[in-house]
């Protein structure tokens, strides 16, 4: 047992509050890490201890892995949590804390290396039947073997970079024709961007889901999966609505994707909380794509839906202890929306809206939860990622939980800046979203910024998400994006200030 008595959060924001808390539930010592621009976030405040690491560019503070193990060895710490983006997925930060003595709360390095790079993660799941998407599982150098390879497997083709991921350094060839040009594109981009030139050829998949699966494995060699998470509707790669469950997901299909992605943690031998991202196609066919081995964004729906807090449970698992249940024990509860919230102008190609947080009152009530890191008053600082919160609802079904979303939109009372609350009401009330029928392409398809213009009454949204819904319900899925939902999307920004609570 490596007993854990103090953490060290190394990240900010709302992802830094949330794991404090749950520390503190478990009566662990806690300590914040936070940058000159950050000196009066809430997780610096939340913390027992915080020590300012750096000025404000990520590179000078949260990206010092050195600076962060000195402060460790000064204040006693004894493991580290390292939240999502940052260190979180750096290989040689999680070998440098053990090394000094410290633990990681996160898979091994040699985990993270495997999974971190496309080719060694397919190479790593060969074993296993797991479905890939058809195409090179090797890097390819020389361009006319490659576009034989291409030809074969089909056009369109997708070339990606074995170092990117989440739609970094991707190319879409369409014909034998531009396949060369293109090739040599993605090996350059790749080169600069990762510093490595692997790249690999996929049959593209057009039009498909987003489907990941939680997984969750312990130092015994014990891994279940906690279900999955939609994810398709995403602009630009940056989600903007997950939920838990999927809407398209048969029990049966869940579990094979279930048991194929407990299967790709197997291939490395991960512990603590990880996931696996799949494709799934129009015809319900499904493939890796590649794990991400840290806790996720959007970790809280898996949360609400199977009432596990996934923080606890990473904690645990990096002291050693055994997971407290087995496959069979878990299931899903209800169902749960999280929408981000970001300081973003919808209106103006979602350009970063920084600024200060002159109103900033959260939606509060049954169902409702707000992972954030901000206070009114606050600056939204430039240096950062521009979400500032999670809205998460949770409801006894996916029609409870859309309802408690846009009544939670209409509580929300933020000014100051610009948010894409406005924006999430517009996608929540769409038809295509309500009944379901949705692929990653959604925003491109649905969404001009002119939408958000017209302003008919809440109420108006309100009927159109409950009308599509329960067209939903009674047809099971199958019809409504037929047209036959003829209030159209509705209904933009919040409308709290212009009359409704200040009138009750
Ligand atoms: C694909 C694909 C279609 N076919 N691979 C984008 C992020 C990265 N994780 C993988 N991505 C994709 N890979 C094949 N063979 C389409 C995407 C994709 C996508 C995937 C998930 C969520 C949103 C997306 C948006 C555009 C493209």
């Amino acid at each position: 047992m490596k007993k854990i008595t103090k953490l060290l959060v190394a990240n900010r924001g709302e992802i830094a509050l949330r794991v404090l808390r749950s520390a503190r539930e478990m009566g662990l010592k806690t300590v914040a890490i936070y940058s000159e621009a950050d000196r009066n976030a809430l997780h610096v405040r939340y913390a027992d201890e915080a020590v300012c690491v750096g000025p404000p560019a990520s590179k000078d503070s949260y990206l010092r892995g050195d600076k962060i193990i000195e402060v460790c060895k000064q204040l006693g710490v004894d493991a580290i949590h390292p939240g999502y983006g940052f260190l979180s997925e750096n290989a040689e930060f999680a070998r440098m804390v053990t090394e000094a003595g410290i633990t990681f709360v996160g898979p091994s390095p040699e985990a993270m290396n495997i999974m971190g790079d496309k080719l060694s993660a397919k190479q790593a799941v060969k074993a296993y039947d797991i479905p890939l998407v058809p195409g090179t599982d090797e890097a390819i150098s020389d361009v006319e073997e490659a576009k034989r390879i291409a030809t074969s497997v089909g056009f369109p083709i997708l070339i990606k970079a074995s170092a990117g991921g989440g739609g970094k350094g991707m190319r879409l060839v369409h014909s034998e024709g531009e396949f060369e040009e293109q090739m040599k594109l993605a090996v350059s981009e790749a080169t600069s961007a990762f510093g490595d030139g692997s790249v690999f050829i996929e049959k593209f998949v057009t039009g498909p889901r987003h489907i990941e699966i939680q997984v969750l494995g312990d130092e015994h060699g014990n891994i279940v999966h906690l279900f999955e998470r939609e994810c398709s509707i995403q602009r630009r790669h940056q989600k903007v609505i997950e939920e838990a469950p999927s809407s398209v997901l048969t029990p049966e299909l869940r579990a094979e994707m279930g048991r194929c992605a407990v299967d790709v943690a197997r291939a490395c031998n991960y512990t603590g909380a990880g996931t696996v991202e799949f494709l799934l196609d129009d015809k319900r066919n499904f493939y890796f794509l590649e794990m991400n081995t840290r806790l996720q964004v959007e970790h809280p729906v898996t949360e609400c839906i199977t009432g596990l807090d996934l923080v606890k449970e990473q904690i645990k698992v990096a002291q050693g202890l055994p997971l407290p249940f087995r496959q069979e024990d878990l299931g899903i509860t209800g169902h749960a929306l999280e929408l981000r919230v970001y300081a973003e102008d919808p209106q103006n190609n979602f350009l970063p809206d920084i600024g200060k947080l002159q109103t900033y009152v959260r939606p509060q009530g049954p169902g409702v939860r707000v992972d954030d890191g901000f206070e009114q008053g606050m600056d939204i600082p430039i240096y950062y990622d521009p979400m500032i919160a999670k809205l998460v609802t949770y409801g006894k079904d996916r029609q409870e939980a859309i309802e408690r979303m846009l009544r939670a939109i209409e509580e929300y009372q933020i000014t100051g800046i610009e948010t894409t609350l406005g924006f999430g009401r517009y996608v929540l009330t769409h038809p295509a979203f309500v009944s379901g029928d949705f692929d990653t392409n959604f925003i491109k398809d649905h969404f001009q910024p002119n939408v958000l213009q017209q302003q008919p009454s809440d109420e108006l949204a309100k009927l159109a998400a409950v009308l599509a819904a329960k067209l939903l319900t009674e047809q099971k899925g199958a019809a409504a994006a037929n047209g036959s939902v003829a209030t159209g999307p509705v209904v933009p920004v919040s409308n709290w200030k212009k009359n409704r609570l200040a009138g009750r």
